[in-house]
């Protein structure tokens, strides 16, 4: 099926097989050309904060490498792309929800020590006061948005699984190399 002429005659009642309902009302008010595929700038408009502020670059970047699914690397993503994307922003946004306790719009750092004890990670209170500090919104009040969150959780997983491959003892203590540590950095820096 050439997917681009067959997207325009496609009705509401007519989603294909496998694709979010709300992910396709999202896309085609997003594809405002019609061309069956958007451009990252697109994408933009379709990932918001609980603010509705938009999604910063890194993370929507980081998003896209993920999600592409750009067998032709046109730079572009198709409804199914962008459907599998959609399930698994609803997915961070439950996440955020659940440990935003006080229902505030966003993460402080006490409740991002307890998201991330609760997945497993062993850290300071002073670590991820420190982690909020550095992805607060500039001249708001001290607290993470959803991007920050997804961007934030990614890299942790990103960086704990480098440590854990050097780590075969699980002592918690690695030796690593001058030149090592900043291959592993570079390799996760987005
Ligand atoms: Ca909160």
């Amino acid at each position: 099926m050439n997917w681009s002429s067959h997207f325009s005659t496609v009705s509401i009642g007519n989603i294909p097989p496998g694709v979010n309902p709300e992910a396709y009302q999202w896309f085609q008010s997003v594809d405002t050309d019609h061309s069956g595929s958007i451009t990252l700038k697109e994408l933009r408009q379709a990932l918001v904060n609980s603010n509705w502020s938009a999604f910063n670059d890194e993370t929507c970047l980081m998003m896209i490498s993920e999600y592409m699914f750009d067998k032709t690397r046109s730079g572009r993503m198709d409804l199914f792309g962008f459907s599998a994307l959609w399930d698994f922003m609803q997915q961070w946004r439950a996440l955020f929800q659940q440990y935003d306790r006080d229902r505030s719009g966003c993460i402080s750092g006490q409740e991002l020590h307890q998201a991330l004890a609760q997945m497993g990670y062993n850290l300071s209170p002073q670590f991820t006061e420190t982690l909020v500090g550095r992805f607060s919104v500039r001249g708001g009040r001290p607290g993470m948005q959803l991007d920050r969150f997804i961007q934030v959780c990614t890299q942790l997983q990103s960086m704990t699984q480098a440590f854990r491959e050097r780590d075969t003892a699980l002592a918690g203590n690695i030796r690593m190399s001058y030149e090592d540590f900043l291959t592993s950095a570079i390799t996760r820096l987005m």
